[in-house]
């Protein structure tokens, strides 16, 4: 019966990672994958998780069940994140959250449950967006569509763009947004800028999917959250996915939650009964590790403090390797002007640089970029800059 089975295509980026780690070249460079490294190359343990980690240890407590929504501490605290300690939406109990594996986990539950309620699915993302979008929506049974979003000739967004597209879209699109960090071209909008998409969003009656895969990578973790805090305080209903795997450098414990907001705390009871239903036939319950973690610091005061601690330290040093790369670039006298680098936020950065120059960046320098040109800024430090910037200037 597998005869029929055709071989699927690898996944670009996780291939990528995979190629790098058997390279035997010294001087590799690895800016494929978005994952934080140190300034050693390594991916931390960041000492909040260390922290948190002690505490459950010493508590020795067995290894049960966690509901299916997760556990209470951990989506509790989520909300407080997403839409602030003060939210109305919160006391009104208009959002629900429930656990999920990843942030690829909650857009999934998300997914299905949508294509459940919405008689011809249809979504759309921005273009270009996280491959992954498309395939999660796709496989849920939704026409995939695409809005304009980077423009190439400029190298900025086209938002007139983006907005005259929203507003020709259907009622009850479903419309996927990164909520900040922009993966892959590192530029978000402005808050000004959000309001309007806010604005279409009411009135074409389109449903809003946000993910935050980043938050506390940008600007700050409340900063981080203002998009979502616009659409919280505009009444609409919409999804939020969101992931701690960079924020807390917690990647294999597959940790995140998906909160939908709904118009009042009885509809709101009707969706955490039905996203219950997706999650007991996939996976019936979610891992508790990551949870548990991630719960200990959202509810102590000294974790939180601690983590924003590192939030902030992983966050400057990339903002600093963005400033290392655009001054190497620009001391080497390169043919094109990197200082754009600087002003993108997050992980990552859309280079510019065609497919040949990454597939030569690769073969001659052992440096590992995204096909489309990105790079992943977090991946630098000042043991490597120096030769990025340099294979960066050659392949010019
Ligand atoms: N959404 C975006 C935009 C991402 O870049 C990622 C990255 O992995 C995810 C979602 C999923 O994150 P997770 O690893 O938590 O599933
Ligand atoms: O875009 C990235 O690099 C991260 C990690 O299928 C990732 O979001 C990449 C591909 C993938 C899952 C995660």
């Amino acid at each position: 019966i597998f005869d029929v089975v055709a071989q699927a295509p690898e996944d670009p980026i996780l291939g990528l990672n995979e190629a790098f780690k058997t390279d035997p070249r010294e001087k590799k460079v690895n800016l494929s994958i978005g994952v934080y490294c140190t300034e050693e190359g390594k991916v931390p343990l960041l000492n909040v998780v260390e922290k948190a980690e002690q505490k459950i240890l010493e508590e020795g407590a067995p290894h049960t069940y966690l509901p299916i929504s997760g556990l209470p501490s951990f989506t509790s605290g989520v909300q407080k994140l997403l839409f602030g300690e003060d939210s109305a939406l919160i006391k009104d109990k208009k959002a629900v959250t429930v656990q999920s594996l990843g942030g690829t986990g909650a857009l999934k539950v998300g997914a299905d449950f949508l294509a459940q309620v919405l008689p011809n699915p249809e979504a759309i993302v921005s273009a270009p967006t996280w491959q992954n979008h498309v395939a999660i929506f796709e496989q849920a049974g939704f026409e995939v569509g695409s809005y304009p979003y980077y423009d190439k000739a400029s190298g900025e967004i086209n938002f007139p763009a983006m907005l005259e597209s929203l507003k020709g879209l259907k009622e009850n699109t479903v419309v996927i947004l990164h909520a900040c960090c922009h993966n892959p071209t590192g530029l978000d909008l402005t808050q000004e800028q959000w309001a309007q998409v806010v604005d279409v969003c009411a009135a074409h009656k389109l449903i809003p999917f946000l993910d935050i895969a980043y938050q506390g990578f940008g600007d700050g973790l409340e900063e981080d959250a203002g998009a979502i805090r616009q659409f919280a305080a505009s009444g609409i209903t919409f999804l939020v996915a969101n992931s701690f795997s960079k924020s807390f450098s917690l990647y294999g414990e597959r940790i995140g939650a998906l909160t939908v907001v709904c118009h009042n705390s009885e509809e709101a009871s009707r969706v955490m009964s039905a996203l219950k239903a997706v999650i007991r036939a996939n996976y019936s319950n979610p891992p508790a590790h990551g949870a548990k973690i991630v719960g200990q610091v959202l509810n102590d005061p000294e974790l939180l403090a601690q983590w924003h601690a590192d939030l902030k330290e992983m966050r400057e040093r990339i903002k600093e390797m963005r400033r290392d790369l655009a001054d190497e670039l620009k001391a080497l006298g390169a043919k094109k002007d990197f200082e754009f680098v600087t002003r993108q936020k997050g992980m990552f950065s859309f280079s510019g640089l065609t497919p040949e120059q990454v597939q030569r960046l690769k073969d001659e320098f052992g440096v590992y970029a995204v096909k489309s040109g990105r790079i992943c800024v977090a991946s630098l430090n000042k043991g490597n800059v120096k030769y990025t910037a340099e294979a960066i200037k050659e392949v010019l």
